[in-house]
């Protein structure tokens, strides 16, 4: 214990050492970019950028969208958070989103995108992202830039080896950190130990409108289950997860997590248990999910509470679960394009292994086992070696890879990023990184057809490489140009919350599918107005919904009288407009909600609880036009016990 105690000491002060030889050396490292560097990701007003990055924003709860290789910021996309900005998780129509068994919950830590991909190759449809806090994972149309689909994932804790996906999209998976008795039972921590289950969901999802639906749950021994990725190519068909607290410890885990020289990854042949459950195999289990599908038509979300999933013990199918011997606490897991290397990033090892898809056939096939666990048999870690790193550096977490033969790795304690060669296992360079290295991203890095040419870094601390900003500063992220032996730096970019990963892809594979108006036509919002003649304002008891309309530069109607304090007013209102980048806002006074931002051809709802006798006012929040200071309206409300009638005008 004296000697866990004491190791895990020296870590921490070696990374204390580290961050502050890095703010000393500042000097000799930074501002000495040559122009040529400066010309490599300057993007000319009005040009555009080659790459899009979708960046996870960690505890902001969203994804935000970037552009390489200038790092501007284009757009912050609402998943898992309430968005003031544009009243997604205000307005009636998106509030379903972020329905959970537990309720409404607007907010979450969102950490892993990856896009869709079919035969292993980026096609740029969706992006996918696990919010880790209250387990869901969302989807996002790469045409829309809007988050179409939330499936909640019941039995896990920490959903954070999520959300990857396999080769052809067929599944989106999502497993466990934290393991919780399954079902969830009262009983004392003490008792985790052989109690605890570690949920590994495979989320099938639906080739042509990206629909998801949990396929099976895997209920691993209690482990944490901490990244993983899919098998590809030779591979395809496998999943690989890197576990850490094989130890199942239950309290201090910085010490009693670290005590076993080797953890697992866990190798789960998915395709076999797909074929079991496909002919009913698996146990149908009580539970409670919610599943939020957002609809492009009627411009509305729906909440469906599921009742039940299905699970699946290792054991009942023989030859779909392995353990893979991983020194030591491995954070990320990753895959090699040709799908042959899965590289284990053991943290708190000096190197960095690397084990072979072929010799864990063999190994299976051969039975070359070095015992079991929980009836799961381990396989022989020499067994399974493909090689090691050495001594590449300190604190590995993530490695991506360029389609050339390298892989590059993070290492987060001496704070750098090592490019090495898959097969020698021999470095060829490192970089400084600033500071502290958390993920990488190479556009398709995670695919069998990366896009070698740029590298960024999300790094966690930033101290010194900006304006100071208080106590707090945003993280940031480092463009490196990795098209030559050796990464170049180019450019350093603030980044949004915490950006956990990345999913970066050439423009061309998305930019002419981005929508750029809805058409009215196709609005089925079942409160839409399309006309003048469509406007109106109904008394339901004391709900009164104002049918509305906005276009340059009015609202339709825009005098609203008969209101009563003690009502509950709904705005439902249709943009008219069918331009491309022409949204109205609507904004009312004392409305405890946000703002709408409503895009072309699109219906949005405000509700909105009048409080004060008065004439109050609303207005289009968005500068829309030469006189979108004359967008603007009023409500006069009334007493509670007025009998003024209901009356809406415009133009009178
Ligand atoms: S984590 S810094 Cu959420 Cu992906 Cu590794
Ligand atoms: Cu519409 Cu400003």
């Amino acid at each position: 214990m004296k000697k866990i105690l004491k190791s895990t000491l020296a870590i921490v002060a070696v990374f204390a050492v580290f961050t502050s030889c890095n703010n000393a050396d500042k000097s000799s490292n930074s501002g000495a970019l040559s122009s040529n560097n400066a010309e490599k990701v300057y993007v000319a007003p009005g040009e555009h950028d080659s790459h899009y990055a979708f960046i996870s924003g960690g505890y902001s709860g969203n994804l935000t969208v970037y552009g390489l290789p200038s790092g501007r910021m284009f757009k912050e996309i609402p998943v898992f958070s309430q968005f003031p900005t544009n009243g997604y998780g205000y307005s009636e129509e998106t509030k379903p989103m972020l329905e959970t068994s537990y309720g409404f919950v607007p907010w979450d830590d969102s950490h892993h995108p990856d896009i869709s991909q079919t035969k292993g190759k980026l096609d740029g449809r969706w992006v996918f992202i696990n919010g880790n806090n209250t387990p869901r994972i969302a989807r996002i149309s790469l045409t829309t830039f809007e988050t179409e689909e939330i499936i909640e994932v019941p039995n896990s804790a920490g959903n954070h080896s999520s959300s990857f996906i396999t080769e052809n999209t067929e599944y989106v998976v999502a497993g466990t950190r934290f393991s919780v008795p399954v079902p969830q039972k009262d009983i004392s921590i003490k008792d985790y130990k052989g109690n605890f289950k570690g949920a590994l969901s495979f989320i099938s999802v639906d080739p042509e409108h990206g629909h998801m639906d949990i396929k099976f749950q895997v209920l691993m021994p209690g482990f944490n289950y901490d990244l993983s990725h899919p098998g590809r190519g030779k591979s395809h068909g496998w999943f690989f997860f890197t576990t850490y607290n094989t130890e199942e410890a239950n309290s201090l885990l910085e010490v009693n997590a670290s005590q076993n020289d080797k953890d697992f990854i866990a190798a789960i042949n998915w395709k076999k248990i797909e074929e079991y459950v496909n002919n009913g195999g698996g146990t149908m289990m009580p539970t409670e999910y919610a599943h939020n599908v957002y609809d492009d038509d009627t411009h509305t979300a729906t909440s469906t509470m599921k009742k039940e999933v299905r699970v699946v013990n290792p054991t009942e199918v023989p030859g779909a679960v392995y353990l893979i011997p991983t020194p030591k606490s491995p954070h990320g897991c990753d895959v090699d394009p040709s799908g042959e290397y899965i590289v284990g990033n053991g943290k708190l090892s000096a190197n960095l292994t690397v084990h072979s898809f072929t010799k864990m056939l063999d190994a299976i096939k051969n039975e070359k086992f070095a015992g079991e666990a929980y009836d799961i048999p381990i396989l022989n870690f020499e067994g399974v070696l493909a090689g090691s790193v050495e001594q590449p550096g300190l604190g590995p977490l993530h490695t991506e890879f360029d389609g050339k033969g390298n892989a590059y790795t993070t290492f987060f304690i001496s704070s750098e990023v090592v490019k090495w060669k898959l097969g020698t296992w021999e470095v060829i360079d490192r970089k400084p990184t600033y500071y502290s290295v958390g993920h990488l991203t190479i556009p398709g890095g995670n695919s069998a057809e990366p896009f070698g040419k740029y590298m960024f870094a999300m790094n966690k601390i930033t101290k010194d490489r900006y304006l100071p900003t208080g106590p707090e500063m945003e993280h940031s992220a480092q463009l490196y140009d990795i098209s030559g032996d050796k990464m170049e730096l180019l450019l350093d970019f603030p980044t949004h919350g915490e950006p956990h990963y990345a999913a970066a892809i050439p423009a061309e594979i998305v930019k002419n599918n981005s929508r750029k108006i809805f058409k009215l036509s196709e609005n089925e919002h079942p409160k839409k107005a399309l006309s003048d003649a469509d406007t109106k304002i109904v008394r339901d008891g004391k709900n009164v919904h104002v049918y509305m309309t906005m276009i340059r530069s009015h609202f339709s109607p825009d005098n609203i009288e008969g209101v009563k304090v003690g009502d509950k007013v709904f705005f439902h209102i249709t943009n008219l407009e069918q331009d491309f980048d022409v949204p109205h806002g609507f904004a009312m006074i004392g409305a405890r909600n946000a703002e709408l931002l409503i895009a072309p051809g699109q219906t949005r709802t405000l509700t909105w609880e009048p409080q004060k006798v008065g004439v109050w006012p609303f207005y289009c929040t968005d500068f829309c036009s030469a006189l979108h200071q004359e967008m603007q309206g009023y409500v006069r409300v009334s007493p509670a016990n007025s009998d003024i009638e209901l009356s809406w005008s415009l133009g009178e």
